[in-house]
């Protein structure tokens, strides 16, 4: 397939995974919409076209890995793997009501293909740096995805992994850095500063750094995933700049950690999503 077409094929995908991220999240009414919104072009990227995954055998020992360590997330993994073909869509419209399988942060034991459970921030990139580690002792060459925010670096744990995964040499390890500039309760800069930025911290740690200028944009995701795979004897870290509720009509001005939309809101956000999807066929 020519890169244009499969550009287009991840474009269509991602927007794909937008309308059905706002469409579980609007069964509930209310959830983290600004976090889903920004990584929603990463994970099309993943799903669409990097990651080795078998829908029927989620637990496949030679699968890729991906791990949403910012785990309030969910909602975007959940579209993302119900579009997949993991499990029937209208699923995930059960969001976090009571007996689900979609709980509101991602749930090994409960979402087939997923893959770790996360939601106390920071957790995920360490179990995720382990799974990379005993992938490699077990002699595998598959790859692991982690994404943390740029407010969830704020948490040390983090770095205790940063610092393992680069002495254990884990070129099988990607971090997505979802730098979207903004965390619960305001600005990443207003309330612990990166300093020199994300970036730089991952480089003094030893790791491979890429700086993905639109973190939104399936082209350059793609690229700097590919860029990644070239690299050995090191992890490599990935820093998205994104945009907190990108592409959701409420949350994206607001640029809001969580959302609570009146109803007009949400079928206001769900029928420009859709309008955006016909679009992006159409081009
Ligand atoms: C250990 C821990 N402390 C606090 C929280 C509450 N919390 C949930 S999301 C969040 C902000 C995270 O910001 P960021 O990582 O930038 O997420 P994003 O903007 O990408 O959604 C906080 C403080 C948590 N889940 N875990």
């Amino acid at each position: 397939m020519q890169k244009a077409e499969k550009m287009k094929e991840l474009r269509v995908f991602a927007q794909e995974i937008r309308v059905e991220a706002l469409k579980t999240i609007g069964s509930l009414g209310f959830g983290h919409v600004g976090g889903s919104m920004s990584v929603v072009e990463a994970l099309a990227v993943l799903y669409g076209s990097v990651m080795k995954v078998d829908p029927k055998n989620p637990r496949w020992e030679d699968r890729d890995w991906c791990v949403m360590s910012k785990g309030h997330a969910g909602p975007a993994m959940y579209a993302t793997l119900g579009l997949k073909g993991f499990y029937p869509l209208e699923q995930a419209y059960t969001l976090n009501q009571p007996h689900t399988n979609f709980p509101s942060h991602t749930d090994r034991t409960k979402t087939p293909g997923v893959d770790l459970t996360t939601g106390s921030l920071g957790q995920g990139m360490s179990t995720a740096t382990g799974a990379a580690l005993a992938n490699k002792v077990d002699g595998r060459t598959n790859h692991v995805f982690v994404f943390v925010g740029d407010g969830e670096c704020d948490e040390g744990q983090v770095w205790e992994a940063a610092q393992f995964a680069a002495h254990y040499k884990l070129d099988n390890l990607v971090c997505f850095v979802d730098s979207n500039k903004r965390q619960l309760d305001g600005s990443v800069d207003d309330i612990m500063s990166h300093g020199k930025g994300i970036g730089a911290k991952f480089d003094a740690f030893g790791w491979n750094v890429i700086d993905v200028a639109d973190g939104n944009d399936v082209e350059q995701v793609y690229d700097a995933v590919e860029a990644a795979y070239q690299v050995t004897g090191k992890p490599t870290c990935i820093v998205l700049n994104t945009i907190k509720g990108k592409g959701c009509t409420f949350a994206e001005p607001s640029g809001a950690h969580s959302s609570q939309p009146s109803k007009e809101q949400w079928d206001e956000a769900i029928a420009f999503a859709e309008a955006e999807l016909a679009k992006v066929k159409a081009q």
